[in-house]
């Protein structure tokens, strides 16, 4: 088995190289690619230095069976022909195809099925915010249909990148040193404040992320689910969290969710207020799972029920559901 990570120098492309490692996933040979920035380096993986190559449009993927991409929506698009011409199965991380017709966008706890029939041999990992919520909202559709989802999301500096990243740190410096705070990843300083603008606005004032939580959470869950979402860059490092109002065909117990998201496949339930015990990204941070918590009945709708989510948007918002999407087709062969 020979696989490829195109885009290894960004956050999520090391993530790859650490789930990969991690899950001891059966490949025998990797090959790195990157731009010319990143050419040239070397990556360790399973003990042994890995030099990225330069990605060209050639013919360095013949014989490769798997590329995890993640090198951002116009080098998906622009390298797309090039990766699967040999038939090279390309999961891709951006969102340049999630919403395409015969591109299945896939979460594995939910839609499954839908990698096997990837006739242009591309399969699309959902966007972070989106895999997490259709994570703990799958468990419930289960008991009940979700007519509609109303989602707040608090999202890690992580989603923009690991400059952004950095730029946290930076600026949470800078202000205690009383230095001038450098603003270049987020529309504003991140450090010490929130902005409630994650991607850019779409003409319905809704923002591109918030969009993609309506598209993709319908496309991934087979779904007529309304999803009306206000996306929020908070300045937490890693792990995104959502705070989640569903309303349900008939009225769900806090039990029986509880007893849902107990035995859901991918999910923790963290869920004792006496205790104190709920999800936060501090703690969620580098983490498989969805943690679910907080859950309580809506006040105002008998048919409500509202939560709280966390998960690790690298993570399992990024690298490692690409990776369960090839373990997945793996067990199919
Ligand atoms: C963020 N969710 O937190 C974004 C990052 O469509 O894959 C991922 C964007 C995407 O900024």
């Amino acid at each position: 088995m020979k696989v490829a990570i195109v885009g290894v120098s960004g956050a999520v492309g090391q993530e790859f190289l650490r789930v990969l490692e991690e899950r001891n996933f059966p490949l025998d040979q990797l090959i790195l690619f990157g731009s010319s920035r990143s050419a040239g380096k070397k990556y360790l993986f399973r003990e042994r230095e890995i030099e990225v190559k330069l990605l060209q449009h050639n013919d360095d993927f013949k014989g490769v069976d798997i590329a995890f991409t993640s090198a951002g929506g116009g080098t998906a698009e622009e390298y797309a022909d090039t990766i699967t011409r040999y038939g090279t199965l390309m999961i891709d991380n951006s969102s340049a195809f999630r919403m395409k017709e015969n591109i299945p966008l896939v979460v594995p706890e939910v839609n499954a099925k839908d990698a096997e029939n990837h006739p242009l041999n591309i399969i699309a990992n959902p966007n972070c915010t989106t895999i997490q919520m259709v994570v703990a909202l799958n468990a419930l559709e289960q008991i009940s249909h979700i007519r509609r989802a109303y989602v707040s999301t608090y999202q890690a500096a992580s989603g923009a990148g690991s400059a952004a990243m950095d730029e946290l740190y930076n600026q949470y410096r800078q202000t205690l040193a009383k230095e001038k705070v450098s603003v270049e990843k987020f529309p504003y300083q991140l450090a010490f404040n929130l902005i409630p603008q994650v991607d850019v606005f779409t003409e319905n004032g809704y923002t591109k992320e918030e969009m993609k939580m309506y598209n993709e959470t319908r496309k991934i869950m087979h779904s007529d689910i309304q999803v009306s979402a206000t996306c929020v860059r908070v300045p937490a490092l890693r792990a995104h969290s959502e705070s989640i109002w569903i309303e349900t065909e008939r009225p769900i117990s806090v039990e029986e969710a509880r007893a849902a998201f107990s035995k859901a496949k991918g999910i923790v339930l963290q869920d004792n207020p006496a205790q104190k015990e709920y999800p936060m990204p501090l703690f969620v941070s580098q983490k498989d799972p969805v943690y679910v918590g907080r859950i309580r009945k809506d006040l105002t709708n008998e048919n409500g029920l509202t939560f709280w989510v966390v998960g690790d948007q690298i993570k399992k918002g990024a690298a490692l559901n690409a990776v369960q999407i090839a373990e997945y087709l793996l067990t199919k062969r």
